[in-house]
Formats: structure tokens, sequence, C-alpha cells
């Protein structure tokens, strides 16, 4: 079976809330507080992967992660403990997220044909600018672990030192002139602050963090190319290179502002891509803060079978009027993306995540995957009926730590664990 993309989405755990723990995430910081609704989160993720699996790809899922996180309230001190300020509060918010289901933050990927021993090679991001994301790591490679066990074609590795964040492959882009040929992968990092004037914003990838991941894949140096994130662009809410960039194949889709060296960058790709399309979006007709309330670039640019390629993007993007005007224009200019997919996702959205935040690139061969992370309609519609059966409908800011909700966030995970047959995940 030949090498093909596939989407892994993270399923939108039982405990979904907003507690509005991202700084530097506008959509996290101005929901903090709202109530939220598990079930329907997690169906409409469901939704957006039956949609993709109906456009004929290969779609597959990764569980929710163990909420509560009792191993991070007891190592803080806060197991049983009511929080006593707001610090705590957070803290104990933070053991509840639900955040794993943006797994465009699990990994970085790096598909076998640009790697030294022709694995495909992962390696989990260890997410520590943000601490409700910083636990998510060990129980993420747990999972991965499964799921890619083949050794004769995946190559697993843990994170890298907290020293330097990592946030997986939502700031790495690959470009090849088709999903199984060698690519260039473009490792995407911000300066911290204090080296760019200030900024209230952390950037939370590290170069030293991306170099040391194309170390540890093997990566042919010529093939790897290492871009500055622009200061503006995370000091206007771009807290991941997926806001403002994405790619697929041939094609590059990015703001004219995402990139500190927006030329410099477009030249180094196409020295190394000599095929590439890079389709500029200028301020000029989306700026980058519509750019960032609609999540324009964070959508899926997908290669459809037959070859077009379709965008699928979040309907806050679809609705947006200077959005839809310049979706508009893209599909009348017969460029290489040729069809606009908008899929319902706001749950997720009113916590900065997009369709792309919400699903992890492998190029691989499906038969080399174990099959219970990979989906059909038979599986959806499985999941569909636990997430049904079990996830709770709302869980308001005040019902965080209590013990009644804890019991049934378990019972729901433990649920489709059992139906999925993972209980190894238990
Ligand atoms: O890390 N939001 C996530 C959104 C991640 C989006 N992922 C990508 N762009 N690939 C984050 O900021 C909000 C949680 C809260 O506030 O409750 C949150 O973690």
């Amino acid at each position: 079976m030949p090498l093909v993309e596939i989407n892994f989405d993270g399923l939108v755990g039982p405990s979904h809330n907003y507690a509005g723990l991202s700084l530097g995430n506008l959509a996290s910081a101005s929901h903090g507080g709202d109530p939220s609704y598990p079930r329907a989160a997690a169906l409409q993720g469901l939704g957006k992967m039956r949609h993709n699996l109906n456009l004929g790809l290969a779609q597959g899922f990764f569980a929710p992660l163990p909420r509560p996180n009792g191993a991070f309230l007891d190592a803080l001190g806060l197991s049983g403990v009511e929080p006593a300020g707001e610090a705590e509060r957070r803290l104990r918010a933070a053991a509840w997220s639900a955040s794993a289901m943006w797994t465009a933050n699990a990994a970085t990927v790096s598909p076998a044909p640009d790697t030294a021993d022709g694995r495909c090679h992962l390696t989990a991001a260890n997410l520590v600018t943000m601490p409700h994301r910083s636990q998510e790591w060990p129980d993420t490679v747990r999972q991965l672990r499964l799921a890619f066990a083949d050794t004769a074609h995946f190559a697993v590795h843990d994170a890298v030192p907290a020293c330097f964040g990592d946030e997986g492959a939502a700031n790495h882009m690959r470009m090849a002139a088709h999903h199984a040929a060698p690519g260039l992968e473009i490792f995407v990092y911000g300066r911290h602050t204090k080296d760019t004037g200030g900024g209230a914003f952390p950037a939370r990838q590290h170069e030293q963090a991306s170099r040391a991941v194309a170390r540890l894949h093997g990566l042919n140096p010529a093939q790897a190319l290492f871009v500055e994130q622009s200061a503006e662009a995370i000091a206007a809410g771009a807290f991941h290179n997926d806001v403002v960039a994405v790619a697929n194949e041939r094609v590059l889709f990015t703001h004219e502002l995402a990139f500190a060296d927006p030329e410099g960058t477009y030249a180094a790709i196409r020295a190394a891509q000599p095929e590439a399309e890079i389709v500029v979006v200028p301020a000029s007709a989306v700026s980058l803060a519509d750019a960032i309330a609609s999540y324009l670039f964070n959508g899926q640019v997908l290669t459809l079978p037959g070859g077009a390629m379709g965008l699928v993007i979040p309907l806050e993007a679809w609705e947006h009027p200077r959005v839809r005007a310049y979706l508009d224009g893209l599909l009348a200019s017969n460029g290489p993306i040729r069809k606009v997919l908008p899929v319902d996702v706001r749950q997720s959205m009113a916590n900065g995540g997009g369709p792309a935040c919400l699903r992890l690139r492998v190029v691989a061969d499906p038969a080399a995957i174990d099959p219970r992370f990979l989906l059909d309609e038979a599986r959806i519609a499985l999941l569909e009926s636990v997430v049904a059966a079990h996830w709770p409908e709302q869980i308001d800011p005040t019902d965080i730590g209590s013990a009644a909700l804890a019991r049934s966030v378990q019972a729901a995970r433990a649920a489709v664990l059992e139906a999925a047959g993972l209980t190894e995940l238990a």
C-alpha cells in the first residue's frame, strides 16, 4: 500500500471547558468562564472526521487523555485542596483541561521519505509554555507508541528537554511534490519577547527545540528550513504558526505577515522545492486581526482524490465578510485550491482551536498503523453513540473540581476506551 496522508483528529474529551488558560490565544481569553458543551463539541469534531472521510480520505483519531489529572494535582499539592485564590483555581482548572483534543500539538511528524533511516519519526511535543498543556506529553507518547508500534515503520521519540518549548506540528510544515515524495520540512519558531523588544504574548516554539527535532528525525539538512515567525503575528494573537500559514504538498497558503522575513522565506522554499506554489494573502485583503478572528489559515488544505486541493475551513471564516470576499476571489483565480469546505467546530474554535488544530497529519502506509486508531463510518458512528450516552451536556466554570463531575468524566473516557478496544490506555 502506498504512503498516504492520514489525519488523526483528537476526540474532544468529556471535560472540555473554557478556563481562559492560554495567554496569547485571544479566543481562549475571551471565552474564559463561559459554559461549555462537551457533548456538542465532541459531536462537532466527529462530524468533521466524517466530512473528511466522506471526501475519500484516510482518517484516524486519538482518544482523550485522563482528566482530571490526579498526578498533576498531587505534584502541585492541590489534591483534595479547595483553591485559595485565582492562581490555585487556574492550576486546578489546568488539571481538568481537555486541551489534548488539539492534536496538531501532539507531536512533530517526519514521514519516511524525509528521514535518514527510512522510517516515519514522531516526537511528542513538550508544550511547556502553557502549564495546562505541559502535562499532556507523557500520556500522548503512550498513545503514539500504541498507534505507531511497528518499529519497522515508525520511531516515536519522547519530548525534547523542557528548557526548549516545543509545540509540535502546529509550528511545522512540510512541502513535497506529493505526499510520498521526499519533502522540505519547515520549522517555524518565535523569538523570546525580550529579544524582540517586548510583546505581551509568549513565543511558544523555541528554535533549539525545532533543531533538536530535526536532528532526532535524521532530516537531510538541505531539506530542513528554520524560519522565524513574525513578532507582529504573535503580538496579534498568532500563538502558533498554523494560525497564519498552512502547507500541503507543493502549496504554501500564507498570510503576508506570517514570517519575520517573508521574501527570504519564500526564496529559501523555492530553492529547496522548485515546484513550490506560494499563495500569499495580503493584509490589504485580510488583516492579521481578521485572519486570527476567522481562522482562515487554520484550515486543512487537503489533496482530494483526483488531485485537486480543497480547503476545509471553520464556519467562522466562511461567514466573515472580508474573508468570504477573499475566498470568492481565490476560487475564481484558477489557483491550486479549487474547493472551500466549511465545517462547524464552534466549540473548539471558542478555545482557539480550528480544523487544523484538531488534527495531526501522518504520511504512512495505513496497514502499518494499529487499526484501532483508524476510522470508517461504523467506527465514527460507534464513537458518536458513546459520546451521546456519556459526555456531559454542559460544564459551568463552577463545576470544575466537583467530585461528581470528575466521576462522570472518568466514566465517559472509560466507556470510549472500552468501545474502541483501547483499554490499555485506561
Ligand atoms: O494551546 N487552547 C489551545 C488551542 C490550541 C490550538 N492549536 C493549534 N493552533 N494548533 C492552546 O492555546 C485553551 C484552553 C482554555 O483556555 O481552557 C487552549 O488550550
